[in-house]
């Protein structure tokens, strides 16, 4: 077959292959096959060859219609995937920052009735165009910086009317621009002030009213839950999954963030997924998941961000045998990040991780982390086309440099959609 696109002489194509079927665990995650001057040919929509470039020159035709980029001296990666953003919502919360650095912890802005609660105000008076537009940008963003696709978090809404506001915005945002977006429906994200001091009627409107009706409208692919002191207890988080899976959707739950409740712990009981953040797992927490294969969704930018101190213990969970994914937990309070490359960054310095663990789990893993490993998250045959291409000499150079986007093209659906580091 003629190839659309040829990505040829790269000075490394790192190609996250082989691990479709099942997340990286152990010592595999660290594996990565890197091929020296190496290419990738694309026909349509999907990836026709990966090798050496002398081989793949010989495997595939080309003619006048073949759009061809010598990659010399740049590292071509699969098109990264981000498992947990909260991209869309209203306003932003630059103003907590002082409080903040006043020292006035997360969970205390939330109880006065900001954090969270100031964002639901923000996304219900905002318009669906608007919430639309703002997200546009925010996926452009990725975009540019290497994302190819992400997962997109609901919310910020808390009512039945703005929850399905948000997960349509989402549906529009994706069709509008490249990044693919996997929804999910995060209702039980906070209490919301009309039912404060009654969290359990509140999450009896979620279960019974939202619930049938994003799965009804399709809105959303997963169902996830705070599962955090002061916001839904492990009894409440199990409630709405329960309901969310005998609906048909897959399971995340926010866990063990800040206190050991023992979410890592439920997400294995209910064969959820991923577990995400982490912070404060149990070493049952940790064997459970290992046995269950929960992915672990470490967002090492938000405890940079929050100044929590301790990192996720994610060496001990790779020894343990838990799936590994990086995220950037995109978001108004705790993570205003929507670039990967700073999560390689504070994930090689902070979680101990090397880059090629580190890669794979914003690649591959992450893939799995939305269900879509079949799909992207590796350069192989069949698979979409999706791919990176940075000025940097090897892969190593992503996690030494930071602060800088080092992303050149980005091709989405073997579409060209980011060239000379400018979207098209
Ligand atoms: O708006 O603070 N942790 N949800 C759970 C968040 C952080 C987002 C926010
Ligand atoms: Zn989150």
């Amino acid at each position: 077959m003629t190839a659309s696109l040829l990505i040829k002489h790269a000075a490394q194509v790192v190609t996250s292959r082989g691990a479709s079927a099942k997340p990286l665990v152990g010592e595999s995650l660290g594996r990565i096959e890197v091929i020296d001057d190496g290419a990738v040919a694309v026909s349509g929509e999907k990836i026709t060859a990966v090798g050496p470039t002398a081989e793949v020159m010989e495997q595939v035709e080309t003619d006048r219609q073949t759009k061809v980029i010598d990659a010399t001296g740049k590292v071509v990666l699969p098109g990264l995937v981000d498992p947990h953003t909260h991209v869309v919502f209203g306003g932003s919360r630059e103003h907590e920052l002082s409080l903040k650095l006043q020292g006035v912890p997360y969970l205390e802005i939330l109880a006065r009735g900001g954090g969270i609660l100031s964002s639901v105000e923000a996304t219900r008076s905002a318009s669906s165009d608007q919430l639309v537009e703002r997200g546009i940008k925010y996926c452009r963003q990725m975009l540019v910086q290497g994302t190819t696709t992400a997962e997109a978090k609901s919310g910020y809404g808390l009512s039945t009317e703005a929850e399905l506001k948000i997960l349509r915005a989402v549906q529009q945002v994706a069709k509008a621009q490249p990044v693919d977006l996997v929804p999910t429906f995060l209702g039980a994200h906070a209490v919301p002030k009309e039912f404060k001091g009654d969290p359990d009627r509140y999450l009896k409107l979620v279960i019974e009213e939202m619930l049938p009706q994003v799965v009804e409208g399709k809105l959303a692919c997963y169902c996830d839950v705070f599962c955090e002191e002061g916001v839904f207890s492990v009894e409440q988080s199990r409630r709405v999954l329960t309901a969310a899976r005998a609906a048909g959707l897959g399971l995340k739950l926010h866990a063990d963030e800040i206190v050991p409740l023992g979410g890592a712990e439920l997400a294995a009981e209910l064969g959820a997924v991923s577990a995400d953040h982490l912070l404060a797992v149990s070493d049952r927490g940790i064997e459970k998941m290992a046995a269950a294969g929960v992915i672990a969704v470490l967002l090492p930018g938000t405890t940079f961000y929050l100044r929590e101190g301790h990192y996720a213990p994610a060496r001990r969970m790779i020894e343990a045998g838990v799936p590994v994914a990086l995220a950037t937990d995109f978001n108004p309070g705790s993570s205003p990040n929507n670039n990967l490359q700073l999560v390689i960054n504070i994930a090689c310095l902070y979680l101990r991780m090397t880059p090629a663990e580190t890669i794979n789990s914003i690649t591959i893993n992450a893939a799995h982390a939305l269900g879509r490993a079949a799909l992207i998250g590796s350069l192989e045959e069949n698979k979409a086309a999706d791919l990176v291409i940075f000025d940097a000499p090897n892969y190593d150079y992503l996690a030494y440099r930071y602060g800088t986007n080092l992303v050149e093209t980005v091709v989405k659906n073997g579409a060209v959609v980011v060239e000379g580091g400018l979207v098209d």
